[in-house]
């Protein structure tokens, strides 16, 4: 479990902790499961903070050294997040593609479902975060229609939960089925693991005192 140890993603959490983008209470997430924390990356919501979310994002994906030709944003949180990923990466001299999907069909003007560049080559998918791993599948699937390969998944947070699959709970986590399904890397900023060593680690008594929910949670769902 590198994340743990990685000050990328300890200093990844901190910032998403900081901007109230990783928040603590009673959720329920699209699997259903109630969760005492929720990572709601709409909450990175001005110009300054895209920007070092962006930083981020780039940082994990050329640390992973996945060999990639563009980005692909799916719909809708995708988008975002794959544009700021790309501005950063030509910033650090990697000028590379960017295409993303509208969620429906538009039967004018340029028509078709995806936007942007051509997809071609090693397509790396941008995307929030993955949970029971429901939504990568409609990805790759549109990357191989158009004729391309997807590289690898990018994401900020790896909640490492077990997977959940036509409603069926799997003994993997879903980034672990990500990666056996469609042979595709996940890379994650930081995960579960980050967050229990910041919980554990930050100084702060109010963050410390979600630990045990947070550590509960990762025993009943987690991998
Ligand atoms: P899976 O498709 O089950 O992996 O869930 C990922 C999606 O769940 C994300 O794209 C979000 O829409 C949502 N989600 C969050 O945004 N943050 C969380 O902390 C947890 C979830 C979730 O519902 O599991």
């Amino acid at each position: 479990r590198a994340a743990q140890t990685d000050p990328n993603a300890l200093d990844f959490i901190r910032f998403a902790v900081d901007s109230g983008v990783i928040a603590f209470g009673d959720f329920t997430t699209k699997a259903g499961r109630q969760s005492p924390y929720f990572f709601n990356a709409g909450l990175f919501n001005d110009g300054a903070m895209l920007g070092v979310l962006a930083q981020f994002y780039a940082r994990a994906l050329l640390a992973s050294g996945v060999a990639f030709d563009m980005l692909f944003g799916p719909a809708y949180k995708g988008i975002p997040l794959g544009a700021v990923v790309a501005v950063e990466l030509a910033r650090l001299g990697r000028n590379v593609g960017f295409a993303y999907n509208r969620k429906e069909a538009k039967d004018h003007g340029e028509g078709g479902t995806t936007v942007g560049a051509p997809i071609r080559g090693r397509v790396v998918i941008v995307d929030d975060v993955i949970s029971a791993g429901t939504a990568t599948g409609e990805s790759v699937r549109l990357i191989r229609a158009a004729g391309a390969e997807p590289a690898a998944v990018l994401i900020a947070l790896d909640r490492q939960e077990k997977a959940a699959i036509a409603g069926r709970t799997l003994d993997i986590s879903a980034v672990q089925h990500v990666s056996q399904e469609y042979g595709l890397p996940v890379i994650s900023i930081a995960n579960l693991d980050s967050l229990l060593a910041y919980l554990a680690d930050s100084g702060h008594a109010e963050l410390a005192r979600w630990r045990p929910a947070v550590q509960q949670y990762r025993d009943s769902y987690g991998v």
